[in-house]
């Protein structure tokens, strides 16, 4: 029998948006996304696959969300994240947003080694590669270094 493992407890209704990279087209990657946050009890929105850098700098300004999670599958993820969190911490209104972002980065799948000291270093709070599993993220969201999901951290206001 499998069991599944337990749900963590980031209980609390935090604002995040999920969304994917200008040159990513998949889109079943940001519904489990989203589902897994919203079961989580987060109100999530999903502003879908080929988003553009200034659309996605654009919805962080409309929506003040807690925490962006950028996916990506294609095998582009590792250029066009290193791009996209490189223009939103240019943003002095955006820079200090948590931004993770996670799926299959590069097109040599974990042959290709990984890209996440490059991802963090240009910028992203935590990088979740394929290959570790999801197991790592829903870790990360339940820890207490991650505040901005946590229900005794002060909810941002809807401007
Ligand atoms: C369906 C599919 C398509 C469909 C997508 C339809 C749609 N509406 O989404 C279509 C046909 C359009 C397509 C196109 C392409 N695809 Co495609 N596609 C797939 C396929 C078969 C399934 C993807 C899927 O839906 N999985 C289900 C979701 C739920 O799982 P997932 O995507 O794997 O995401 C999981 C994890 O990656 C992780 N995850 C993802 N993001 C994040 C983010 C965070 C923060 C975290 C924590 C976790 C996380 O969590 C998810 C659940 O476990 C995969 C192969 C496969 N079996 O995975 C190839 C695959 C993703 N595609 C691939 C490729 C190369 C392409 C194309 C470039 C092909 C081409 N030459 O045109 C194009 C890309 C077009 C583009 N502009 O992006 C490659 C990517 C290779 C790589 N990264 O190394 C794959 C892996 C196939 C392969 N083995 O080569 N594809």
């Amino acid at each position: 029998m499998i069991a599944p493992e337990p749900l963590p407890s980031t209980t609390g209704r935090r604002r995040v948006l999920v969304s994917s990279v200008s040159s990513d087209s998949h889109t079943w990657n940001l519904v489990f996304l989203q589902l897994l946050l919203e079961e989580l009890g987060h109100t999530v929105t999903n502003i879908g696959a080929c988003v553009p850098d200034d659309l996605l700098i654009a919805e962080c300004r409309r929506h003040r969300p807690d925490m962006v999670v950028i996916s990506s599958v294609n095998g582009h993820g590792y250029l066009d994240g290193r791009r996209l969190i490189a223009r939103l911490r240019a943003e002095p209104d955006l820079a200090g947003i948590p931004v993770v972002i996670g799926g299959k980065l590069g097109t040599r799948g974990a042959e290709g080694g990984s890209h996440a000291p490059e991802l963090v270093e240009a910028g992203f709070d935590a990088v979740f590669e394929d290959s570790a599993g999801i197991g790592e993220f829903r870790r990360y969201l339940a820890a207490p270094q991650t505040p901005a999901l946590h229900h005794d951290a002060p909810p941002v206001p809807v401007p």
